[in-house]
């Protein structure tokens, strides 16, 4: 770094001039976009839930969309608290077998205080999402703006703002280029020259230092912090290039100063040692030398379109219109917060959207997972670690991506999977001298498998189960063999840990989990820890049958698959309590417990996301768990909210879902940039909330397809064109009136289908490539093939 310049707080300075870069000025921005797929304001951001989210799946930005002040926030979905750790409890293994005695003896306070002692990992609680800092902008020369506009293209995945300063218009644009691997910002004018003059700095919290690096790069480069004892590991590295056209360039104390250019282009790069839970001997100085060198080779031109190709790929298989009305004109913001009184359609349409885009800008083939705050977070003690909660949180994350088309972006999930199933097999031979691997309800960067926070909410060992189960769905989405054959050994190993874990319940000889927890619900005051709850015997039948399924299809472990078929027949059923509800617990404690309305519905997991309770299949259960919603009542958190639409939907109760969605939409659960209000900010809801918007107009489960199952009156006419149903199928839909106009189902790989339409089912041979059509006619639906 003997080229380098200090320009720390403690800074010193040096000045040089820049090379210009030749580039032409731009005659229009690449992204503001009049469709119905932008998020705009008339004023700037003034706090972090007004400003616009961009990612690559591995790099965030908020773009605040100041004037004279820009504010653009930076993430690296790799950069956590502490280093690689054990967390788990050795006191487990002599533990665990006295913690479930208590619970066969009805001392639940007793059990839940000393799994807290023997169970619960040390440090108790996980390491937390980071921030990397802040790039900041201070112009000069700015005064009086007027007509000021910034906007959120989802489309072309960029974040402009623009304004006049007497004749002039200023233009500010950012993307987060997943094949460049950058952030870019291109600052500009419609003057012919000179009218950007610019200080360039970045501010970070973390322990890190700031240089000039020859005259036109900006150096950060620092540590994570320690926590609970962990001792901070992940070191960063962020560089900004600056490329200008014109003016003058100067560095100083403040960072790097630009007078009098016609335009600027910044490259932001940022990388951290991150290699693997157990890896940290990366060398982010290297990787954003790279990528910046090959991005500062490109231009802004070249960038942006290759940004909006990659981006465009994804985003633009799925297209919506639920109608329009004049609020549709409205800024955004404003339509949040008059989502009560407003008749617009288009809000649920652009919600629905911004869910893709958030999911695509968040998680992508080789990122992480989209963690609570996706991979958005300006705080270094964000709420619940910011990490991934995998009780309901992390999964939700993942409910929309294959209906959406939007399937291989399920692939962080896996790979998180595949981590775990090897710190899981620590824990639980550990905690529970089983085979296999568990994993609880949160992990973070380091992949702990541990019981963790608390017992009151972590005692809970059906994290693998649930996160195999959603990676089924993938498969049953996508018919991928080769993602089947990646996925089969981790629920293979699964299976082996809950036939050792399970154990006979006293009274009824069945196999149930003890301890567990239904999550986060108290049946008594004060205590969640019990044995075998509704949700782990759902969650079970799922795993085991999928897993039996899997190894028939290829046709591996059949002693295994003889096993776990015996065990299966020994998992309690689904009961209906005394209330006429779906029963939450083993025993039927549902109506006298602390919390009767809990965010938490996870014995509706049946339901939805799983389909062992459907209406036509199980119309008893699904009655009781009708009545269990209504019981809960409609109010919860965001994700809460976000998975009763998709319940209600699955119920058919179309009216229902949209009261719902509406709660969704309105501004206490919705912040002015549209991030899901838990409160705080959690993504879980953007993506739960957008999945139930899809299921509200087509469902493929048990068999069938589904179209407008739950269409409301408020939405009579419309069309959604490139979803995605199980099997493989891409369907489009139009309906004006409130009924189906037509359908059209594309089968990329053939095999029968059972398609529905109000009381209308049609039986469908299709063969791989088919495109057919369905209209309905008076109780029936027409089928017409379509050429090729
Ligand atoms: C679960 C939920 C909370 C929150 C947290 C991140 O524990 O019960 O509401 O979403 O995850």
């Amino acid at each position: 770094m003997d080229d380098s310049t200090r320009i720390s707080r403690r800074g010193v300075m040096k000045a040089g001039t820049g090379i210009a870069l030749a580039s032409a000025l731009p005659v229009q921005a690449a992204g503001e976009g009049a469709a119905d797929t932008v998020l705009w304001y008339d004023s700037p951001a003034d706090e972090w839930v007004q400003a616009l989210p961009l990612g690559n799946g591995r790099l965030g930005a908020m773009v605040f969309g100041g004037i004279a002040n820009e504010r653009v926030q930076l993430n690296e979905d790799t950069f956590f608290a502490g280093s690689p750790y054990d967390g788990t409890n050795p006191k487990a293994g002599a533990g665990l077998p006295r913690v479930r005695e208590l619970i066969w003896a009805g001392k639940y306070k007793e059990a839940q205080d000393l799994a807290d002692e023997v169970l619960v990992a040390r440090p108790q609680r996980q390491m937390s999402y980071q921030p990397i800092g802040d790039l900041m902008l201070l112009f000069q020369g700015i005064e009086n703006s007027q007509s000021y506009r910034r906007s959120l293209d989802l489309d072309g995945a960029v974040a402009s703002t623009r304004f006049k300063v007497r004749t002039v218009t200023h233009l500010r644009e950012v993307i987060a280029s997943a094949p460049d691997r950058v952030i870019a910002i291109r600052l500009s004018t419609d003057a012919p020259k000179g009218s950007v003059t610019v200080n360039i700095s970045l501010t970070t919290p973390q322990d890190a230092e700031v240089m000039v690096e020859g005259d036109d790069t900006l150096v950060m480069r620092g540590i994570g912090p320690a926590q609970h004892g962990v001792p901070g590991g992940i070191r960063f590295e962020t560089r900004v290039r600056v490329q200008r056209t014109g003016g003058r360039q100067t560095t100083g104390r403040d960072g790097i100063r630009i007078e009098d250019a016609d335009e600027v282009v910044l490259l932001v790069a940022t990388a951290t040692s991150y290699r693997r839970f157990d890896d940290i001997r990366g060398d982010p100085s290297a990787i954003v030398r790279a990528d910046i060198a090959a991005a500062s080779a490109k231009g802004w031109q070249a960038l942006l379109a290759a940004h909006q190709a990659d981006h465009r790929k994804l985003f633009r298989r799925v297209a919506i219109d639920l109608g329009r009305s004049p609020a549709a004109d409205l800024p955004t913001d404003q339509r949040i917060a008059r989502s009560g009184e407003l008749d617009d359609p288009a809000l649920a349409a652009l919600y629905y959207q911004f869910g893709r885009y958030l999911l695509i800008a968040s998680s992508r083939p080789g990122t992480q997972p989209a963690n609570l705050q996706g991979i958005w977070n300006e705080r270094t003690a964000p709420p619940w670690e910011s990490k991934w909660t995998l009780n309901i949180n992390a999964e939700m994350n993942y409910w929309l991506a294959d209906a959406a088309n939007l399937g291989e972006l399920v692939e962080p999930l896996l790979r998180m999977t595949k981590d775990l199933a090897i710190t899981g097999q620590r824990t639980a031979r550990n905690d529970w001298g089983a085979r296999g691997w568990v994993a609880y309800h949160n992990t973070d960067l380091w992949r702990q498998a541990t019981v963790n926070s608390s017992a009151i909410y972590g005692m809970w060992p059906m994290g693998g189960a649930w996160l195999l189960n959603t990676l089924w769905d993938h498969w049953d989405y996508s018919r991928d063999r080769a993602f089947l054959a990646e996925l089969y050994p981790l629920m293979a190993s699964s299976c082996r840990f809950y036939l050792d874990a399970l154990v006979p319940h006293p009274r009824t000889g069945e196999l149930v989990m003890n301890p567990s927890n239904s999550p986060e619900n108290s049946h008594h005051p004060g205590v969640s820890i019990c044995a075998g709850p509704a949700m782990d015997s759902q969650l079970l039948r799922d795993l085991f049958t999928h897993t039996i399924a899997a190894s028939e299809l290829l046709g591996d472990d059949p002693a295994l698959r003889a096993e776990i078929a015996a065990t299966l027949a020994k998992i309690p059923p689904d009961r209906i309590g005394k209330a006429g509800q779906l029963q939450e617990w083993f025993d039927d404690w549902d109506m006298d417990v602390p919390e009767i309305n809990h965010r938490h519905v996870s014995h509706l997991y049946a339901l939805y996301p799983g389909e062992q309770i459907t209406l036509q299949r199980t119309p008893e259960l699904a009655a009781a768990a009708r009545r269990t919603l209504e019981i809960r009542g409609d109010d919860a958190t965001g994700w809460g909210i976000g998975w009763r639409i998709n319940l209600w939907a699955r119920l058919e109760q179309r009216e229902r879902a949209y009261k719902v969605l509406q709660m969704l939409l309105q501004s206490s659960r919705t912040y002015p940039n549209m991030f899901d209000a838990h409160p705080p900010f959690q993504i879980d809801g953007n993506l739960g909330g957008a999945a139930g918007i899809g299921q509200m107009l087509m469902q493929s489960h048990s068999g069938i397809i589904h179209l407008l199952p739950a269409l409301p009156r408020r939405w009579p006419s419309g069309h959604i064109s490139g979803l995605r149903a199980r099997g493989n199928i891409g369907v489009d839909l139009r309906w004006a009136e409130g009924r189906l106009v037509e359908a059209i189902l594309t089968a990329d790989n053939g095999g029968p289908a059972r398609v529905r339409s109000g009381d209308a089912i049609v039986e469908l041979a299709l063969r791989k490539g088919d495109r057919v059509r369905l209209t309905p006619y008076p109780g029936g639906l027409r089928t017409t093939r379509l050429a090729g």
